[in-house]
């Protein structure tokens, strides 16, 4: 059996950033945290704040957060690229957010629409080439709708978007078309891209179908995006426990979906930072409340449907939930009796975008693996630390005035489905809405928490605390790999998935056996490190 590395975490955060020039080390120091108790208060992290040019961050940008991450997964909206075709072309397919559009729905996921921006078009304007696209786009294909996204270019030269987007809509009379000025180089990192297609897609399509829909518990899933058929798995439990999911933002998701989302009770959020403005505004606009569920691991799954079911208060409901929770587990268990006995004690680091690196720490706990360092990329402080807010309201749980609460519900609430007070009575017997766990809070103490973790750091922080398992995306996969880690892929899950809901939850137990107890790393040694004479050969001059 493997030793545990023994470390302390503040000689592993010197040795992060002594390399660093005075300026840079002193801004990383406050991006990296070492958890521990402090009195009365959570440890604070900077985050959210910009990259040191010269870093190798693992962001992405703002386009690849407005198009790529919100809009992509939608299944019937055309997403148009006003932009070089670069931008367009490596953002085609990359996230294997799945679909199934039924015998005769639309699927445009699999192509690639650009406007092909060339030279001449940066020095005298694109706008008369982006509303040919558009016009070409309808002639061909008659969607429902057309996105347009603008890259860096766009915003540099001035391309007026959202004016060529209504005259084209007021064209076309039957295609509801809208732009996105989510130029990359916006924001800092692809968090801002999310904000930018959050407010559009309320602004352009929430509420535009009063066509009522069926269904007796009706939710939306929020910041749920199909990766590798993750929302499938959902669904599939959703149906089983009667729920109705009416839509999700946005996996394997349609134009209709979005535009009759405010016709539900209650809005399930998975990932928080990616969608909570869209929580936010059905709230306020359509008195909807929202909840923070997390669909990754058995156990939080089982809690997160008692949470849905919770709210509606409803005995059928609760008991068909006990019911499926009762039906799913056996089959998890059997996985996780057979496979502890291998993972229990093994180590894992996480750095993942801006909600996975705390959400699959369930998914390790459950098989008895510790997490010993995890990060975001693009995370916001709560995100960190949590948040506790009243459902339905704009105010702190601690300042929890009874009265105050009821003027401020009246007041922004257009149909409250439930008051305030049966609220706070809800919460008071223990259901918590609108509460959401930070990654801190739930991690070990003395583990380092990392946000914005660069190639270098990565790296160092590999050799030093020797994770059995290393998760990121594929910009980091190959380096750790070569450092004799495994490494998987929470982005993509490389070819793997689904890993949400019960099943998926087997999937991964599977997945991280096969890595963690795979003697191939063991082999893994670079032929100069087998033989050290060899060195001078690879030596370049
Ligand atoms: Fe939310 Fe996502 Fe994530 Fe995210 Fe992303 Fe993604 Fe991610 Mo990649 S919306 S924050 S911007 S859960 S694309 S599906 S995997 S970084 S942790
Ligand atoms: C993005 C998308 C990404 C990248 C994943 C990765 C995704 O940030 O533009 O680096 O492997 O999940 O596809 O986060």
């Amino acid at each position: 059996k493997k030793k545990m590395v023994q470390w302390d975490p503040a000689d592993v955060k010197a040795e992060l950033i002594k390399k660093y020039p005075p300026k840079v080390a002193r801004k990383r120091a406050k991006q990296i945290m070492i958890n521990e108790a402090l009195e009365n208060e959570t440890p604070e992290i900077t985050a959210n704040v910009r990259t040191t040019p010269g870093i190798i961050t693992m962001r992405g940008c703002t386009y690849a957060g407005c198009k790529g991450v919100i809009m992509g997964p939608t299944r019937d909206i055309v997403n148009l690229v006003h932009g070089p075709i670069g931008c367009s072309f490596y953002a085609w397919l990359t996230r294997r957010n799945q679909t199934d559009a039924g015998p005769d729905g639309d699927n445009f996921i699999n192509y690639c629409f650009s406007t092909d921006m060339q030279e001449q078009d940066i020095i005298f304007g694109g706008e008369k080439k982006l509303a040919a696209a558009v016009q070409e786009i309808y002639d061909l294909m008659h969607p429902k709708s057309i996105a347009i996204f603008a890259t860096c270019p766009v915003g540099l030269i001035g391309d007026d978007i959202h004016t060529v987007a209504k005259n084209m809509k007021d064209k076309l009379g039957d295609c509801n078309v809208y732009a996105f000025s989510c130029e990359g180089y916006k924001g800092v990192s692809q968090s801002a891209g999310h904000h930018i297609a959050n407010n559009q897609v309320f602004r352009h399509i929430v509420g535009e179908n009063d066509t009522p829909t069926e269904g007796e518990f009706k939710i939306n899933l929020l910041g749920e995006y199909n990766i590798g058929g993750d929302g499938f798995e959902i669904d599939r439990i959703f149906k089983k426990c009667g729920i109705t999911n009416i839509a999700t933002f946005s996996g394997n998701s349609t134009y209709d979906q979005f535009a009759t989302a405010h016709q539900a009770d209650l809005n399930a959020v998975m990932c928080h930072r990616s969608i909570n403005y869209v929580a936010d505004m059905l709230e306020t606009k359509f008195g909807i409340p929202w909840i923070k569920v997390n669909f990754i691991g058995a156990n939080a799954t089982a809690k997160s449907l008692r949470k849905i079911a919770a709210y509606f208060e409803d005995q059928a409901l609760i008991d068909r939930v006990e019911a499926v929770i009762k039906e799913e587990m056996p089959e998890v268990e059997t996985a996780v009796a057979d496979i502890r006995s291998r993972t229990e004690g093994k180590t894992a680091m996480l750095f993942v975008g801006g909600s996975r690196a705390h959400h699959y720490q369930e998914l390790f706990k459950e098989v008895g693996m510790k997490i010993i360092s995890a990060g975001y990329e693009f995370a916001h402080r709560d995100d960190y630390e949590g948040r506790q807010v009243l459902p339905n309201l704009k105010v702190d749980a601690d300042s929890r005035n009874i009265e105050e609460i009821e003027v401020e519900a009246d007041a922004t609430r257009f149909k409250p489905r439930k008051t305030p007070v049966q609220l706070v009575a809800l919460e008071d017997a223990g259901v918590k809405f609108k509460h959401y766990d930070g990654l801190a809070p739930d991690m070990e103490e003395g583990t380092l928490i990392i946000d914005d973790l660069n190639q270098y750091e990565a790296e160092k922080l590999v050799e030093i605390m020797k994770p059995d398992i290393f998760c990121a995306g594929i910009k980091e996969k190959f380096s750790i790999m070569k450092l004799g880690v495994p490494m998987k892929q929470l982005h993509s899950y490389d070819s793997g998935g689904p890993y949400a809901g019960f099943q998926g939850a087997i999937n991964f137990y599977h997945e991280i056996d096969r890595l963690t107890s795979s003697k191939v790393w063991t082999y893994l040694k670079a032929p100069w490190q087998e033989s050290p004479e060899l060195t001078a050969a690879y030596v370049w001059e």
